[in-house]
């Protein structure tokens, strides 16, 4: 896949939306090393979104966009809640699915692709809330694992249903009292990160979304090793910052103090011994080509003499 794919007809250019010949001619779709560091700077996947203003899911929402190692070619299937309302506004394929089925749907949808285009890459990434992935949704959850299906299933973990005013979620901590769950939960936190390495998860990640960089590079891994190896679940903290009482500009810090090592949200990361060789390989690749475009760029340079 290169750009040429979604090159505009010469002819109809003029009349293309501004924002479509930017998409085309500048970056994102056929440029293979975007990352986070291209957003403001380049065009982007997503530009607004209805969510609250300093919804830690917004960002995270920029940070994944920007990390698709293959945009062109990715579909993402959506379920209902906050994350939901931002999906009309993604310039990437995407199925809103019915809530709790996203990862049946994108069962159908990995399979089917294969089928349509055999021999290229087309990515499928499920990005679901804590109540679509581990309540409602969790049979279908399991089952697309338990199968080893070929696709990354996202969670923002808000701990809580944010989208129907605040009821419990299974990924609520113990103890919280929700504006529609008054009574605090009463039991911990399941742990869904180990639940997906033992339903057959080959990489998995809990993490928050506080640094870019280590998104960015989660997002990649999980999507290289869901192509080629199997099922792999990244569960990202995005704090309903709404219903923990805090406002737009805290929720960068609420992440940072839920990450620390004795916190819920310290970084954990499970990988399989097949995905380890893997991404070994991937990173040697990299360090390759690298190198190459280094000694490209010397070589390219006139001497003094
Ligand atoms: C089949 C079905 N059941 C219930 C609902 C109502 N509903 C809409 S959003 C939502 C909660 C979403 O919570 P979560 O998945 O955690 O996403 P968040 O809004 O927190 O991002 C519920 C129960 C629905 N739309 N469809
Ligand atoms: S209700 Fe909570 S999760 Fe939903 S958009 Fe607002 S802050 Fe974000
Ligand atoms: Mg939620």
């Amino acid at each position: 896949m290169s750009k040429e794919k979604i090159k505009i007809c010469k002819e109809f250019y003029d009349v293309m939306p501004p924002e479509y010949q930017e998409l085309v001619e500048d970056a994102t779709y056929g440029n293979t090393d975007r990352g986070w560091k291209d957003i403001g700077v380049h065009k982007e996947l997503i530009e607004e979104h209805s969510l609250c203003a300093g919804c830690p899911e917004s960002i995270a929402f920029r940070y994944i966009l920007a990390s698709l190692p293959n945009p062109e070619d990715t579909v993402m299937v959506g379920s209902t809640g906050c994350t939901s309302l931002v999906f009309p506004m993604v310039a990437v394929h995407n199925i809103h699915s019915l809530f709790g089925n996203q990862n049946a749907i994108a069962t159908g949808l990995k399979r089917a692709l294969s089928v349509r285009f055999p021999g290229q890459i087309k990515d499928v990434v499920v990005l679901a809330g804590d109540g679509a992935t581990v309540d409602i949704g969790l049979d279908m959850t399991l089952q697309a694992w338990f199968r080893q299906e070929k696709f990354t299933t996202i969670c923002f973990d808000n701990e809580l249903y944010a989208n129907t005013g605040g009821q419990e979620s299974g990924l609520m901590q113990k103890g919280f009292v929700a504006k529609m769950a008054p009574t605090g939960k009463k039991f911990d936190k399941v742990r869904l990160p180990e639940i997906a390495r033992e339903s057959g998860c080959h990489y998995v990640v809990q993490c928050t979304v506080s640094k870019p960089a280590l998104v960015e590079r989660v997002i990649k891994n999980a999507i290289l090793v869901a192509r080629e190896i199997g099922p792999t679940y990244l569960q990202l903290y995005t704090p309903c910052i709404l219903e923990i009482g805090k406002n737009s500009m805290e929720g960068l810090q609420e992440m940072r103090d839920s990450e620390r090592p004795s916190e819920r949200f310290a970084y954990k990361e499970f990988v399989s011994d097949e995905a380890k060789q893997f991404l070994a390989d991937v990173a040697a690749k990299q360090k390759a080509a690298a190198a190459k475009k280094v000694e490209q760029k010397a070589a390219a340079i006139p001497s003094a003499s």
